[in-house]
C-alpha cells in the first residue's frame, strides 16, 4: 500500500479514518430529502451528528440527487449560510458542499474549514482561486457534467484507469492554478457518472489503491447511493430503498477504513463511526490502541 499522505490543513488527524456526517439544507436530496430543509432544523441535526461522532459535518444547499436541476447561488447561500455560520460557532468541523466560489467564500469566512467541490472545480472557474486564496482543505471529486445527464456520461472502457487519469488531470490544473497539493482530497464520485447497472461502483471500491497511488487523502461518499439499493434487490426485483441502505453503507465504511480511505461521508453517522474505530482495531492488530480504547481519554474527536 502506498504511504498515508500529509493530513490536510486544519482538520482533525486522529490517526484513524474520519467520518464525516452530512446535512443537506435542501428539499429534494436524495438521502434525506427536505427532512432538514429548516436552518434551525438542519443545525439541531448538525450538533447531534458531531455529538454521535462525526469528525466533520458536511453542509450542503443544492440537491445533485440523479436529474436534480441547479439552484440560484443566492437561493444556496439563504440555505447554507446561518447553518455553516451557527456549527462553527458552535466549535463543528465544517466543510461546505458546493460547486460555487462565491458559496465557498461566504462559507469559509463563516467558519467552514473545507470545501466540497463535487464538480472537482469544473463547475466554476473561481474556485482555484479561491481554494488557493484560502488555504483551506478541498475535495476534488470525479465529475463528467450535472446531475440531469450524468448517466449518459457513465461510459468507460476501464472505469478504474479513467477516473484515476480524470482525477490527476484536474488535479494538476488546480495545483497550476495555485493550489497547494496539500489541500487536496481526492474522492472517485461513487453515483456520480457511474452506472449502477454496469457496476461501475464497485469496481472503483474494489480499486481505491488506485486511487491512493495519486498520493492525497481519500474520501469514499456511499452512503445511501442507488448501487446499494440495486445490490441489495430482494427475490421478487424490488430494490432496496436508500433509507434502508444504512448497514450496507456500515459495512463500506468499514472495508473502505481497512484499505486506507482518509474519511467516509454518510448519513447515519454512529454505527459509521464505530466502523472506523473497529477497522483501526483491526488494521492494528490492536497497537494503535490506547489501554484497548480507540479514542484516548481526554482528547476529543477534534
Ligand atoms: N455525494 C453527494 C453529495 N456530495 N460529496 C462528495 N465529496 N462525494 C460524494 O459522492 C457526494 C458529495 C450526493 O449524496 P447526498 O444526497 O447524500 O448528499
Amino acid at each position: 500500500m502506498s504511504p498515508r499522505p500529509t493530513a490536510p490543513p486544519g482538520l482533525p488527524a486522529p490517526g484513524r479514518c474520519l467520518v464525516m456526517g452530512v446535512v443537506n439544507v435542501t428539499p429534494d436530496s436524495f438521502s434525506d430529502g427536505g427532512a432538514w430543509f429548516d436552518s434551525k432544523r438542519a443545525i439541531e441535526q448538525g450538533v447531534r451528528l458531531a455529538e454521535e461522532g462525526a469528525d466533520i459535518v458536511d453542509v450542503g444547499g443544492e440537491s445533485t440527487r440523479p436529474g436534480a436541476q441547479r439552484v440560484s447561488a443566492d437561493e444556496e447561500l439563504r440555505r447554507v449560510g446561518p447553518v455553516v455560520r451557527e456549527l462553527a460557532r458552535q466549535g463543528v468541523v465544517v466543510s461546505v458542499d458546493t460547486m460555487r466560489a462565491e458559496v465557498a467564500a461566504f462559507a469559509v469566512e463563516a467558519g467552514a474549514r473545507m470545501v466540497n467541490d463535487v464538480s472537482g472545480g469544473l463547475t466554476d472557474s473561481a474556485m482555484a482561486r479561491l481554494v488557493a486564496k484560502s488555504g483551506v482543505a478541498y475535495v476534488l471529486m470525479h465529475w463528467r457534467g450535472h446531475s440531469h445527464d450524468m448517466y449518459r456520461r457513465a461510459v468507460y472502457a476501464d472505469v478504474t484507469a479513467e477516473v484515476r487519469d480524470e482525477l490527476r488531470q484536474r488535479m494538476a490544473s488546480m495545483i497550476d492554478e495555485g493550489v497547494a497539493p496539500e489541500q487536496i482530497v481526492l474522492d472517485p464520485g461513487l453515483g456520480f457518472a457511474k452506472s449502477p447497472e454496469r457496476g461501475h461502483n464497485w469496481e472503483l471500491l474494489a480499486h481505491l489503491d488506485e486511487f491512493l497511488g495519486l498520493g492525497r487523502p481519500l474520501l469514499v461518499a456511499a452512503s445511501r447511493k442507488r448501487f446499494i439499493g440495486r445490490l441489495l434487490t430482494d427475490p421478487y426485483g424490488e430494490q432496496r430503498p436508500f433509507t434502508d441502505c444504512d448497514d450496507a453503507t456500515v459495512a463500506i465504511s468499514a472495508l473502505a477504513a481497512e484499505r486506507g480511505a482518509w474519511c467516509v461521508r454518510v448519513h447515519d453517522v454512529r454505527p459509521n463511526a464505530d466502523a472506523v474505530r473497529v477497522a483501526l482495531a483491526w488494521g492494528s492488530g490492536g497497537a494503535a490502541l490506547t489501554d484497548g480504547r480507540a479514542d484516548p481519554i481526554g482528547r476529543g474527536a477534534s
